[in-house]
């Protein structure tokens, strides 16, 4: 049988990629992201896989159609396992589930998915990657959680996916977080893995580093705090939550700009603010802006020059849900 992983690169990502290459061994593994799952799906069709496993991939709604596109290009037989849990627009979840298994929740981590629906038969340290990816993406209250951590000690599973949280922040996304995963889905725990560990330790201390750098550096306007251009590299949606608390604001941005383009990670503290329904509103008010992700963790990319309007944009949107 041939079949296709298509997963994110992050560890809930990983996690849940892991879990579905121990239901499908042999799987060729792939990274991908929403803004371009299109052209990977379109890719992979001439391969007339038996099998296509996506985990962890938004539907990025203005890709919709090419999506669409992408998987009328298979063969009938190819199953296609769409397993997600980013928000999604009712009808575009009614259309792709007609042409795919898609199975979806919000809250939940994708991790926590694919074990739900591949798990069953899959041995202990599946359970134990379900539990890492949903440590991973803060979605460790959830019932089937809760009711898991009980199994073990759940101080050890929580310094576990701490190492892979940490490590994943030093690692080349493509190439090492392949080895990861397959390492992962051969049961190897992470603190079992010396290379990891020790970027863990080395993350570790870079994020003191980068806590410090935006206690001295953020600013804040209205109810946000915002950090510009780090000198360190990645730690961005710590450094968000960082700029958030460093300023006792509800939310917190680390921006990074590059010649044309300015890239926003955003976290909220304290808060009930849905990140990602206030980036769907300020989005289309600002031309050429893309965005999206969860309620408490989301991303845009947008023309560098607009990050001023876009944050005075926020600050307002910001201050009248407040006022709820
Ligand atoms: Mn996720």
């Amino acid at each position: 049988m041939s079949s296709i992983i298509l997963t994110h690169g992050d560890l809930d990502g990983i996690a849940s990629g892991a879990i579905a290459l121990m239901a499908f061994p042999r799987s060729q593994v792939i990274f991908t992201r929403p803004s371009q799952i299109h052209e990977d799906l379109l890719r992979f069709a001439r391969d007339a896989p038996d099998l296509v496993s996506i985990s962890d991939i938004a539907v990025n709604s203005s890709m919709f159609e090419e999506i669409m596109r992408a998987i009328d290009r298979y063969p009938a037989r190819t199953k296609i396992h769409w397993t997600d849990h980013h928000p999604i627009a009712p009808s575009q979840k009614k259309r792709l589930s007609q042409k795919v298994e898609y199975f979806h929740e919000t809250g939940v981590s994708a991790a926590e998915l694919v074990f739900r629906k591949f798990g069953a038969k899959l041995p202990e340290a599946a359970l134990r990657l379900a539990l890492y990816g949903a440590i991973g993406d803060y979605c460790d209250n959830t019932p089937f959680t809760s009711l898991y951590l009980e199994n073990y000690d759940k101080r050890t599973l929580y310094f576990e996916a701490g190492i892979l949280v940490q490590a994943l922040q030093e690692i080349d996304y493509k190439r090492e977080s392949r080895d990861l995963l397959y390492e992962l889905a051969l049961g190897v725990q992470p603190s079992a893995m010396n290379e990891m560990v020790t970027l863990a330790v080395k993350a570790t201390r870079i994020e003191n580093e980068v806590f410090h750098y935006v206690q001295e550096n953020a600013r804040k306007m209205g109810d946000v705090g915002y950090v510009l251009d780090m000198p360190m590299n990645g730690y961005r949606g710590k450094s968000a939550k960082f700029a958030a608390s460093c300023t006792e604001s509800q939310v917190g941005i680390s921006a990074r700009s590059g010649e044309d383009e300015i890239d926003l990670s955003l976290r909220r503290r304290n808060s009930v603010i849905d990140l990602n329904e206030a980036l769907s509103e300020i989005i289309p008010h600002i031309p050429g802006s893309q965005g999206g992700g969860h309620p408490a963790a989301a991303g845009a990319t947008m023309n560098r020059n607009d990050f001023p309007t876009f944050l005075e944009r926020l600050v307002s949107y910001v201050n009248s849900s407040s006022q709820k």
